[in-house]
């Protein structure tokens, strides 16, 4: 039963990119470690590990100097490769900072011919998703950043970011494609600081452009611990705008490097407070994994790692749906509830209630006197996710 539990199955949504179970274990010190791996190889390897779908950037699965023939053959076979899989492409991307043609970023470079080239790069991805049937478009704009601010002025990079994305609605629009765009944040890595650093910055864009409704967020636990921020926050408040559209799933210790640990690897604590939320509003969308195995790892140990981001989201979901179960976890959230009474403000603004809230007094000792026994219900959690309870 338990085990059962914890296999992984289509309805969980699991997804891995193409870039995460084929990494080769290259870093900034050391090679590559492990052989690479054709795309429909690694489509192979997810289907057997038992995951629903795979996620591509444009030159995961095309060369960038491609003919259009060749793009078209490339295709169809990894179409017909994730079909005999039974794999599914929700979601694509496109590779906006890997060639040097992008050192001075995408759409917010200072030359007018890498923007207009950022543009016609992210078109063609946008084609090859849809004909994978690829609903999402992720935009992560790694290189979109400065080393030195005397290059261009931040406001500017904003406005030239905005009309990019205004553009893509247009040609998604244009083309039918019925994509929603995720934008997703990092606050540096690999430039030293990049534009609309969390995903609260891209939340505040997004309600500036001309097709709002068509662009939401696509958090990263790595990218908001980066930042020293709180991921299921910035999740939560993304969902609570409607603009949760997808998920990168991963883990990062605060204060390091760019990690893409394997999920809930470092922090169990806060994954299990993220799964939670997932799903207590029962998030619909993938559940993606952006994170790579271990440079020490073949690959093996690459299934061992995709099996395992797979296996914790499922035991803290199990974990997740114990807490919410637990009688005396209920009991204090009831309690905690019964506090949480309408009073004067809360049908919103009136001159009357107003002047009675003004009116009232309160006991400000008697409300600051009992302890709110937050220590008690969060050792209830330690001991759920410790499994003693
Ligand atoms: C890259 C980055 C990720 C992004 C990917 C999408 S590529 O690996 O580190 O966080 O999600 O472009
Ligand atoms: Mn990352
Ligand atoms: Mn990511």
């Amino acid at each position: 039963m338990a085990d059962d539990l914890y296999t992984p199955r289509p309805e969980h949504k699991f997804t891995f990119g193409l870039w995460t179970v084929g990494n080769r274990g290259r870093d900034p010190f050391g090679e590559a470690v492990r052989p690479s791996l054709s795309p429909t190889d690694l489509v192979r390897l997810l289907a057997d590990v038992g995951a629903m779908g795979v996620n591509l950037h444009d030159n995961d699965l095309v060369p960038i100097d491609a003919t259009p023939p060749e793009r078209d053959q490339i295709v169809g076979n990894f179409k017909k490769a994730c079909e005999e899989a039974g794999l599914k492409v929700p979601m694509a991307t496109v590779n906006l900072f890997y060639d040097p043609v992008f050192r001075d970023g995408a759409f917010t470079a200072n030359d007018s011919d890498v923007r207009a080239y950022a543009l016609q790069k992210t078109m063609r991805a946008m084609d090859i998703g849809a004909e994978l049937g690829a609903k999402i478009f992720v935009l992560w704009g790694g290189r979109e950043g400065t080393e030195t601010d005397a290059c261009r002025r931040p406001d500017e990079a904003v406005k030239r970011f905005r009309e990019a994305v205004n553009y893509l609605c247009e040609y998604s629009l244009d083309r039918g494609y019925g994509y929603r765009f995720a934008l997703e944040a990092k606050p540096n890595e690999p430039r030293a600081d990049i534009y609309f650093p969390t995903t609260g910055a891209y939340l505040a864009l997004i309600e500036t452009l001309d097709h709002s409704d068509m662009v939401g967020v696509n958090p990263e636990v790595a990218h908001e611990h980066m930042a020293g921020l709180n991921m299921m926050h910035s999740v939560a408040q993304a969902w609570e705008a409607g603009k949760l559209f997808h998920i990168d799933l991963n883990d990062q210790i605060p204060g390091r490097y760019d990690q893409d640990l394997r999920f809930g690897s470092a922090n169990p604590r806060t994954a299990f407070w993220l799964v939670k939320f997932l799903e207590d509003v029962s998030y619909d969308g993938s559940r993606h994994f952006d994170a790579h195995a271990y440079r020490t790892e073949d690959y093996e140990g690459v299934k061992d790692f995709a099996r395992g981001c797979m296996r914790t989201y499922l035991i803290l979901k199990e974990k997740a749906a114990r807490w919410n179960a637990d009688p005396e976890i209920r009991a204090m959230l009831a309690e905690i509830q019964e506090k949480n009474a309408p009073n004067e403000y809360a049908g919103g603004y009136s001159a009357e209630g107003a002047a009675s809230l003004l009116a009232q007094s309160f006991d400000r000792s008697r409300v600051a006197s009992a302890g709110l026994r937050y220590e008690r219900l969060d050792q209830l959690t330690i001991d759920i996710l410790l499994g003693v309870r």
